[in-house]
């Protein structure tokens, strides 16, 4: 078990949990080899610290932080594909929502570099982009949220911070979204540092309080995945529309992935009823190398031919 109960109840009760070594090093390796192929040819800045704001002023969200990112499916190897879907992270998702089916609802990687951007951001909840309302009161209605730390993730390293749900609650008012400027500077007195070394998995949700922090290591990179699920069936959430897209290497999951874990991006289970003599044929020409035999199986037990 990569996780506990107590991680559990400290998501629940704080927003935040952080559980260093969630991840080995041999499945985070080969995805840092990705990262320096896709990134090797993009904005990397000039390995200089890069500060826009004004002395004392918080930093703000801005187009620049986001350079360095690619969706679900990557043009790159099995293990980058398949470790949004690692069976530990599906089982920690459901164990946090409650919920036994659950989706993956986005994935994307994020390099940032010293100097590309100034990544300091001021105190924000992430919902506007995940819902077109508001983040949900029952624990199944809500989102998991999880990053994943390819590098050490330092102070000089853009580390996030973070205001305990608690903690928010004293400053803002129980159940606030948004944090005027005139209680940023309260908001930071108490903010936590969720730095913490490669292979660390950091679980929070669109009602989090939380804020970038500026790269400030020479020549300093940070390369982390951001993967969100959701409860199955909880159409108020969404982030990619995995359907878009379809010129992209979906054979990397298909034909590495297990069945509950093409069944978070929406492939019904074998003997769902969708499953038909017609779809178990037209699915398999579809894609020839994924293994389907479970898939057959439960068709023939069902009495298809
Ligand atoms: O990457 C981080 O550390 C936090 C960034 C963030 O919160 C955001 O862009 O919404
Ligand atoms: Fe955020």
């Amino acid at each position: 078990m990569r996780f506990t109960g107590e991680h559990i109840n400290q998501w629940r009760e704080d927003g935040f949990v952080l559980i260093p070594d969630f991840f080995e090093k041999d499945e985070i390796s080969p995805i840092l080899r990705d990262f320096d192929t896709l990134y090797r040819d993009r904005g990397r800045g000039d390995g200089t610290v890069l500060n826009v704001k004004k002395e004392g002023v918080i930093g703000a969200s801005h187009a620049k932080q986001f350079l360095n990112f690619d969706a679900l499916p990557y043009k790159a190897s099995s293990a980058i594909n398949l470790i949004s879907l690692h069976p530990a992270l599906i089982n920690f998702a459901r164990g946090l929502l409650g919920a036994d089916k659950v989706h993956l609802y986005q994935s994307h990687t994020w390099a940032k570099y010293t100097g590309e951007a100034d990544y300091e951001q001021a105190f924000h909840c992430d919902f506007g982009n995940h819902t077109l309302t508001v983040p949900a009161d029952e624990v199944a209605l809500r989102t998991v949220d999880f990053v994943i730390y390819l590098t050490d993730v330092t102070e000089e390293h853009g580390a996030l911070h973070y205001v305990t749900k608690p903690d928010s609650d004293e400053i803002l008012g129980p159940g606030a979204l948004a944090v005027p400027p005139e209680l940023q500077q309260a908001m930071k007195e108490r903010e936590r540092s969720a730095a913490s070394p490669a292979g660390t998995l950091l679980a929070h949700g669109i009602d989090t309080f939380h804020r970038g922090t500026n790269l400030t290591a020479i020549h300093g990179h940070r390369f982390t995945m951001t993967v969100g699920y959701k409860t199955a069936g909880n159409d108020m959430i969404g982030f990619h529309t995995w359907q878009m897209a379809a010129d992209r290497p979906w054979h990397l999951i298909f034909n590495n992935a297990n069945a509950d874990q093409l069944a978070c991006l929406g492939v019904p289970l074998p003997g769902e009823r969708f499953w038909t003599e017609r779809t178990l044929r037209l699915t398999q020409t579809r894609w020839p190398d994924w293994n389907m035999k479970e898939y057959f199986e439960a068709g023939q037990t069902r009495g298809l031919s």
